[in-house]
């Protein structure tokens, strides 16, 4: 019989340990085709997050290191400019990204790292109960908005992609969603499009995705998607917001110390001195 279906082959065999009908899920298995397809298991290092997703180092073969809060971004530059032929991504909700780590984010967007986000909008902190976060959308019940968020306490939600499109660093900026078929494609081949930026060394790559956490929503998963459609979909408008290929990025860091050694030499600083009071 012809195989038509198959589980990814970066992926473990661990069950996750995600909600029913939450789509975490959905997204890895997502991802980790998108892995396999461009053959880069190998290569490739994930930086895990805080958040329901913090366990995803279990689900994938590959190589991942785990952020504090918020710091996934800053993580990655580091890493990657360690290991620049390595292929780097976070995956953060966005309570981790678009508040604990918004100054993170910012700045590697603005730096044009050439890195790779998967940032997971379900427009509530999942993992710790079903807090407020950025992303919660006006009049949204939350346990710390008990009678839904208003503007004079809470202000209004970020747009993650609309905001950081502003920027001249990023190069692939795209808002996605997994509700159907149709959806899922366009995240899969825009996580191919992002990935593939990084490979070419053409820079900083973030593909939003927004995500349900039925659990914290309150709702059974399919009442929550038909949710998401009505009312996320509206304030987080699907679809591509920054698209150039940039060609900045050689940050030829892992030689930086003999670099600077040499800069210093030229500027007439001695820096084994400098090395021996630190
Ligand atoms: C009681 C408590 N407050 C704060 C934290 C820190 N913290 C860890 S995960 C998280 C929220 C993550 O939400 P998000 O990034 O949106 O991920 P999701 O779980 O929604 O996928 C916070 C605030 C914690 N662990 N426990
Ligand atoms: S709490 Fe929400 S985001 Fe976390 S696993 Fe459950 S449904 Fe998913
Ligand atoms: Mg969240």
């Amino acid at each position: 019989m012809e195989k038509v279906f198959s589980k990814p082959h970066v992926l473990t065999d661990t069950p996750t340990h995600y909600c029913p009908g939450c789509t975490h899920g959905v997204i890895h298995r997502i991802v980790a085709k998108v892995i396999d397809d461009l053959g880069i298991e190998g290569d490739t290092i994930g930086i895990s997050p805080v958040g329901c997703a913090v366990f995803m180092y279990n689900y994938f073969h590959c190589d991942f290191q785990q952020a504090a809060h918020g710091r996934a971004p800053a993580v990655a530059t580091g890493v990657k400019r360690v290991h620049p032929d390595k292929i780097v991504f976070t995956y953060q909700g966005d309570g981790d990204l678009a508040a604990i780590g918004t100054a993170e984010t910012v700045h590697a967007a603005t730096r044009g790292e050439n890195i790779t986000i998967v940032y997971i909008n379900n427009s509530i902190y999942g993992m710790t109960g079903g807090q407020m976060a950025p992303t919660t959308l006006m009049g949204q019940v939350t346990q710390t908005t008990p009678y839904g968020r208003e503007a004079s306490t809470q202000g209004f939600p970020i747009g993650i992609a609309e905001m950081l499109s502003t920027l001249e660093g990023p190069s692939y900026i795209k808002r996605c969603a997994v509700d159907s078929i149709k959806h899922i494609k366009d995240t899969e081949e825009s996580l191919r499009v992002a990935f593939q930026r990084q490979i070419d060394k053409k820079g900083f790559s973030l593909v939003e995705i927004l995500s349900t956490c039925p659990t914290n929503w309150g709702m059974p998963p399919l009442e929550a998607m038909e949710w998401e459609r009505e009312n996320v979909f509206k304030v987080f408008p699907l679809g591509l917001y920054k698209d150039k290929e940039i060609n900045f990025y050689h940050k030829d860091v892992a030689n930086a110390d003999e670099k600077a050694i040499k800069a210093s030499e030229n500027s007439g600083t001695d820096c084994d001195s400098i090395k021996e009071e630190d």
